[in-house]
């Protein structure tokens, strides 16, 4: 008999929700503003096509990680433990939470990236900081694009309030490949085994690509978990605690988890955005009023990040900077 999984008796059902899908290439912007606004508002979660980044950018990004992942345990060790850059396997964090994964996790600061790329792909480092560099310039101009175009939806006139903070130079952005091993084979068709745990962003906004494999779920309004359909050619965009705290709470930061229970590999690329460690993060005036008083008390970065490391992935991080 096959023992059940222990984390078999903690999920939840999974339902079938649309996800939005939000064409960047529509000319009426204010059009695509209002749909980024509504799903920033309902799920906190979309997915962007024809969004403008060269197919070939994400294809040699998603090679010089598949090839990356393909080296021998020893070689990818030399990246260095991911405390808090490099690569990391099944821990996920500092206080004892584990996924069915490893990783790579990197600064975007292309100092820090040149400097990991030679312990990374010591035949040809240049060609690995590049795919990466280009990679993270697309996705960011990306993320700024769909920032400024939330600003306009949202009325609030410095229509770069959110993009200036992930495009400043000390911008604490992170790039993360997580690659799920194949976790199922035919003769054994085990139950569900958790990838990486359910979590919240904490960063300003998330960029997402994966392959053809599926494994990512959200979490609806009403706790169900959504599969979503992997899309390599697309992007999903997560909505992060830190522009839920810029909102005031009109957008939710998406809860979501990745599950490895595939035959196949799962490849999957995050760019998160975030601001300078320095940066002030504070309901922005405009979304305040008599009738929706400040949720949060103004924090900086560099403080939200030390709280989110001192607690678990799983954990409701911007409840610790509620206004009672
Ligand atoms: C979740 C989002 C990003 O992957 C990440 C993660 C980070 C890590 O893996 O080191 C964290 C997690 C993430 C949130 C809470 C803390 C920090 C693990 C963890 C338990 C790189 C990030 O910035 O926050």
């Amino acid at each position: 008999m096959v023992a059940a999984s222990p984390f078999s008796m903690r999920y939840k059902k999974t339902k079938a929700v649309g996800i939005p899908t939000i064409d960047l290439s529509i000319q009426n912007k204010s059009e695509v503003s209002r749909m980024i606004v509504n799903a920033c508002e309902e799920l906190g979660f979309f997915k962007v096509i024809n969004h403008g980044v060269p197919e070939e950018v994400i294809g040699r990004m998603k090679d010089e990680g598949a090839q990356f992942f393909g080296k021998t345990m020893m070689e990818k060790r030399e990246a260095g433990p991911a405390r808090p850059f490099g690569y990391g396997c099944k821990n996920i964090g500092v206080n004892g939470d584990m996924g069915e994964l490893e990783y790579l996790l990197l600064h975007t600061n292309p100092l820090d990236i040149s400097e990991r790329s030679q312990s990374i792909n010591s035949n040809d480092p240049t060609k690995f900081s590049c795919a990466v560099n280009n990679y993270v310039d697309a996705v960011r101009g990306l993320a700024c694009e769909i920032l400024d175009l939330a600003a306009e939806g949202l009325w609030v006139p410095d229509k770069f309030v959110f993009s200036r903070l992930i495009r400043d130079v000390h911008s604490d952005s992170v790039l993360r490949l997580n690659h799920y091993p194949p976790s199922v084979n035919e003769w054994d068709p085990a139950p569900s085994k958790i990838g990486f745990g359910e979590h919240s962003d904490p960063q300003i906004l998330t960029i997402l690509t994966s392959n053809d494999v599926a494994g990512l779920q959200i979490c609806s309004q009403d706790g169900l978990w959504v599969p979503v359909p992997p899309d390599p050619t697309s992007f999903y965009v997560i909505v992060g605690d830190a522009l839920q705290a810029l909102t005031n709470g009109r957008f939710v930061s998406s809860r979501h988890r990745a599950l490895a229970n595939s035959t196949r590999q799962r490849l999957s690329m995050m760019y998160f955005g975030a601001p300078p460690l320095d940066s002030w993060i504070a309901p922005l005036p405009e979304m305040v009023s008599n009738q929706n008083p400040s949720l949060y008390k103004p924090f900086t970065w560099g403080d939200f990040k030390n709280a989110a490391y001192s607690l678990r992935l799983g954990d409701t991080r911007l409840d610790h900077f509620k206004i009672a």
